[in-house]
């Protein structure tokens, strides 16, 4: 370097300017259930069974913690996959006449 006292230069002196490597990663999407006072708890854990592959044990789980918290993230998926999961539980929801609800935010 210049500043150096004999002017002889040394190593390599000065600020690291090294970057992170970017890797581009695609959004990702919760899927959240909602909570309301009709659509019955059984539907909700047969939802969950049928269109998220989760255990018994574990639908019970979600739908018990939506039920007590107003709303629960049941899945976090790519858009594609959570636009279908939300059309496809909004769609039996419809047809067997619950009101329940299912979104989609990104993460
Ligand atoms: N609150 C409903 C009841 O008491 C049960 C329920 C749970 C509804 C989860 C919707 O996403 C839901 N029957």
């Amino acid at each position: 370097m210049m500043s150096d006292k004999d002017g002889q230069g040394d190593g390599e002196v000065g600020i690291a300017t090294k970057t992170k490597p970017k890797t581009a990663r695609p959004p990702m999407y919760k899927v959240m259930l909602l909570n309301d006072d009709y659509t019955p708890m059984e539907f909700v854990v047969l939802v969950l069974e049928r269109f998220f592959g989760l255990s018994h044990a574990q639908s019970f789980e979600i739908m018990l913690t939506v039920h007590q918290k107003g709303l629960a993230v049941v899945g976090v998926f790519s858009y594609e996959i959570a636009e279908t999961k939300v059309a496809q539980v909004m769609d039996f929801a419809r047809r067997h006449q619950h009101p329940l609800q299912c979104t989609m935010e990104k993460e």
